[in-house]
C-alpha cells in the first residue's frame, strides 16, 4: 500500500470533465497514453500544469492515428501552437472531439477545419480534391476526383462564390454523412 501517485488535482479533473466527454478514469488513461509516448519528457505529476508539448511525428505514430489518412491535419488542427505540437490539453481536446460520443455538430466543425488544407476558412475545390483523395485512399483517377468535386461544389455552393463556407459545408454533410466517417478515435 505505497503512496498513490497524484496526477491531477480534483479541480483539474472537474475542469476536464466540464470541457470533455470523458470520465476521470478516461482522463487518467489519456494521461497514461501521453506519458508513454515520451516517458522522459512527460511527468506523471500534472498538478502544476507542466508546459510540455509533444511533436506531431510522435502523436501520429499512435495506433489510433497512424492509419488515418488525415492524421497530420487532425494533429495540426488541435495544435494550439500551430506547429503541430500538442500539449496534454490539446491531446485531450483532440480525443474528446473525435470520440464516439461527441455530437455530430462538433465533429462537423472539426471536419471543416481538417479539410481546410490551406487554412483560409473556406473549402475550395483543391481542398475538396485533397479530401476526396484521402477518403478514397487514392483509388479514384484524377478525372474522377475532379468530376466528383465539381459536382459536390456545384450542389453545395449555394451563394456561387466557388468555395464552401461553413454553412455550405454543413448542408453538404447533411446529404453525405460518409464525410464524417473517418473522425472517430477510441482510446
Ligand atoms: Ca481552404
Ligand atoms: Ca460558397
Amino acid at each position: 500500500m505505497g503512496n498513490k501517485q497524484t496526477i491531477f488535482t480534483d479541480e483539474q479533473f472537474e475542469a476536464y470533465q466540464d470541457c470533455t466527454f470523458f470520465t476521470r478514469k478516461e482522463i487518467l488513461q489519456l494521461h497514461g497514453r501521453f506519458h508513454e509516448l515520451a516517458p522522459h519528457l512527460v511527468p506523471l505529476d500534472y498538478t502544476n500544469q507542466p508546459d510540455i508539448r509533444l511533436p506531431l511525428a510522435l502523436i501520429v505514430s499512435m495506433p489510433e492515428l497512424k492509419e488515418n489518412p488525415f492524421r497530420n491535419r487532425i494533429v495540426e488542427v488541435f495544435s494550439e501552437d500551430g506547429q503541430g505540437n500538442l500539449s496534454f490539453n490539446d491531446f485531450v481536446d483532440m480525443f474528446s472531439a473525435l470520440c464516439e460520443t461527441a455530437p455530430r455538430e462538433l465533429k462537423t466543425i472539426y471536419a471543416f477545419k481538417i479539410y481546410d488544407f490551406n487554412v483560409d476558412n473556406f473549402l475550395c475545390k483543391e481542398d475538396l480534391e485533397k479530401t476526396l483523395n484521402r477518403l478514397t485512399k487514392g483509388e479514384l483517377t484524377p478525372e474522377e476526383v475532379n468530376l466528383v468535386c465539381s459536382k459536390a461544389m456545384e450542389e453545395a455552393d449555394l451563394d456561387g462564390d466557388s468555395k464552401l463556407s461553413f454553412s455550405d459545408f454543413e448542408n453538404m454533410i447533411s446529404k453525405a454523412p460518409d464525410f464524417l466517417s473517418t473522425f472517430h478515435l477510441r482510446i
